[in-house]
């Protein structure tokens, strides 16, 4: 009895496996639940009327990085250890703090995504515990290779019709996509170039449910082998298989900003070179 029960759950189970991969745009979107804490670096960011916008990471115990776009959501609190929203004010293993001071990358452009970062510096220190941990950044970070797959998380749009915040945070597989590809016509119609400063990545299986960021998902970052890569920016729409997801990549050039302003926060105020 038991031994059928078994095979009865291992054949529905493969049953709605298969489904979930081949009926389309799935629940990030085509992703899945994160275990409790498991990502304890993920920052959820809040407006100042308390609603959930954009993700982030937390560096160290007063800075987290985000996206400079999340600025016009009016960013004022950051809560660490979240795992459900819904649960994010009373959860004891959630640290909130407010924004002291805020900067965004003296180069970002808001009509081209260029240099999408941002660094808030917290009121107070958030402490490590098993249910949050800081990110300190590499020194240098090489640029994924094409065919790297990393992976992205947040609180964002499950699904594109649907315009509320996942109540659970979740993750996602994608695939770096070459700077050449993702600024083809097909790729990008948009204008907008990918540039040096930015990854692309989406899902390249053709029989596979598209997994990709979303509204909301902003500011969260892309994780390739363990560490953060890029910062989720923007795409044309979410979930279009020839339209990837591009992320703030955290070039030479970023990682110094960071590292700088983390020293001296009067470092760099103004942008040198595009
Ligand atoms: C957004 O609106 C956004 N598909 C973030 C990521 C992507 C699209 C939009 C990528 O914040």
């Amino acid at each position: 009895m038991a031994r059928s029960l078994l095979a009865l759950a291992k054949t529905l189970c493969f049953i709605l496996h298969v489904q979930s991969c081949t009926c389309g745009e799935a629940e990030i979107i085509g992703g899945k639940k994160v275990k409790a804490h498991s990502l304890p670096h993920m920052a959820l960011l809040y407006n100042s009327e308390e609603e959930p916008r954009c993700g982030g990471t937390l560096l160290s115990s007063t800075w987290v990085l985000t996206a400079a776009h999340c600025f016009k959501y009016k960013i004022d609190t950051v809560r660490l250890g979240v795992v459900t929203i819904k649960n994010s004010k009373t959860d004891g293993f959630v640290q909130a703090r407010k924004v002291a001071r805020q900067y965004q990358h003296p180069c970002y452009n808001a009509d081209t995504n260029i240099h999408d970062l941002w660094l808030l510096k917290l009121s107070q220190a958030v402490e490590e515990t098993t249910a949050i941990k800081y990110l300190p950044l590499a020194n240098t970070i090489s640029d994924p290779k094409e065919g790297t797959i990393c992976m992205v998380a947040g609180w964002g749009l499950v699904k594109v019709d649907i315009k509320e915040m996942s109540d659970d945070l979740m993750s996602a597989d994608v695939t770096v996509i070459k700077r050449e590809t993702c600024n083809l016509t097909k790729y990008n119609n948009t204008g907008y170039t990918i540039t040096s400063d930015m990854v692309c990545a989406g899902t390249v299986e053709e029989n596979q449910v598209v997994r990709d960021t979303c509204q909301g998902d902003s500011g969260g970052p892309l994780m390739c082998n363990g560490e953060q890569v890029g910062i989720t920016s923007f795409g044309i729409g979410c979930a279009n298989r020839t339209k990837p997801g591009v992320y703030a990549f955290l070039s030479k050039q970023h990682i110094d900003w960071i590292n700088g302003k983390i020293k001296n926060e009067s470092y760099s105020e103004e942008c040198a070179t595009q």
